[in-house]
């Protein structure tokens, strides 16, 4: 494949052998090689039935990797990290998601990109707004700013009980 850029969103929210979340984020980055920016870190609170807090950032990528070729390469470093298979949404010591790539949108039976549910995550927007903000979903037509204005605006609406 010719270089493609990719967006990735890693968080952690449970200690691994390299120490607290932000020590294994640093450590996962280091793992994926050069890339080409990295957000500052975003302590966030649980999507989720975990408890604990999570802390999350963005990535900027450029690789030769297919979609599917650089989810197995995510998948490594998780696993390496020490991410047991199969505990859906518990607590993660990694966990790296491609949320956009500059190829557009790409769909098979494992992979969705862009990321099904990133519209609805400022833990995932907020990280991605301050890298590429003009970077444009190419689901929705939205920028990442206007999308993580949408997040927040509806983050502010009055709970109904
Ligand atoms: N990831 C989840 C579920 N909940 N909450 C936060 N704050 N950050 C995450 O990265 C996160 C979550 C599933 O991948
Ligand atoms: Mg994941
Ligand atoms: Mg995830």
């Amino acid at each position: 494949m010719p270089i493609t850029r990719y967006a990735i969103a890693i968080g952690s929210n449970r200690p691994g052998r390299h120490g607290l979340p932000e020590a294994a984020l640093r450590a996962a980055i280091a793992a994926l090689g050069p890339v080409v920016a990295v957000s500052r870190f975003f302590p966030t609170p649980p999507l989720g039935p975990s408890s604990r807090r999570f802390v999350n950032a963005a990535l900027i990528l450029d690789s030769a990797d297919s979609p599917p070729e650089l989810l197995a390469r995510l998948k490594a470093v998780e696993r390496d990290f020490g991410r047991r298979a199969g505990r859906r949404w518990g607590a993660r010591v990694i966990d790296l998601d491609i949320i956009l790539w500059s190829g557009g949108i790409w769909s098979d039976a494992a992979l969705t990109v862009p990321h099904r549910a990133f519209r609805q995550r400022r833990f995932v927007l907020d990280p991605l707004v301050s890298l590429v903000p003009a970077w444009r979903d190419p689901v929705t037509g939205l920028t990442m700013r206007q999308l993580a204005a949408r997040a927040r605006a509806v983050d502010r609406r009055p709970r109904r009980s």
